[in-house]
């Protein structure tokens, strides 16, 4: 399985751009494309759908080396016996971070969202695996995030050492930008599910991201 320090393309399968599509299908173009570590995002769907899901594409991340971490639901990580969870800042009060960790178990992976420099920090405290860092730009993924803009990144660049994946927005026509404001990971949404080709577009940032 590949460690956290190796993943620079975090891609998605997000409910809300899936359609009719087959997520098994997707994850294998995601897999082909080059993605790093993949996370299973479904905001609507319930528990029973979302761990369908994962036992469907576990077979297919797992062969692949490649982690597979599920959004916002720690005990369903664990039922279905996940790479990981990833935690967003409304989720940290319920969970902390080594409470997931604990009910996870050794070697799986705690991410956890951030949206500013004083919140990278903080979370860095805690220890988790890695952090989101966004939304850099306005996304229709999370239309109604504020967006924190380079700066910030730059900011959590320079000063926070856990692996950070910069997030929100990012296209291949702002990634010179992204990686120019110190970004070396990146989390990438819409603009991988939702191009014609989900291998070549995954496959064209991950290029751009071999140092
Ligand atoms: N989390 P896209 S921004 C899921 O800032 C998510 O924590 C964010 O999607 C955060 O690549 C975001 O389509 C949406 O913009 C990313």
């Amino acid at each position: 399985m590949r460690s956290i320090a190796d993943c620079r393309l975090y891609g998605f399968l997000d409910a809300a751009y899936l359609g009719l599509r087959d997520p098994a299908e997707v994850t294998h173009e995601l897999l082909l494309g080059g993605v790093d570590i993949i996370q299973l995002r479904a905001k609507t769907w319930n528990l029973d759908d979302i761990a369908a899901v994962a036992h469907r594409v576990l077979p297919l991340t797992r062969t692949a080396g490649v982690p597979l971490i599920i959004n916002d639901h720690v005990e369903l990580a664990r039922r279905v016996a996940a790479d990981g969870v990833h935690l967003g800042q409304e989720d940290l009060d319920l969970m902390p971070v080594s409470a997931a960790r604990a009910r996870l178990g050794p070697g799986k992976l705690v991410g956890v969202s951030t949206h500013s420099l004083a919140q990278a920090r903080a979370a860095e405290a805690l220890a988790p695996d890695y952090l989101g860092i966004g939304p850099l730009y306005a996304t229709g993924t999370k239309p109604t995030a504020k967006p924190i803009g380079l700066e910030t990144l730059q900011e959590v660049a320079t000063r926070v050492t856990v692996p950070a994946f910069a997030i929100g927005g990012i296209t291949m026509h702002n990634l010179h930008a992204v990686l120019a404001a110190g970004a070396t990971r990146i989390a990438v949404v819409s603009a991988i599910l939702c191009a014609p080709d989900v291998r070549a577009a995954a496959r064209e940032f991950k290029n751009s991201l071999i140092l």
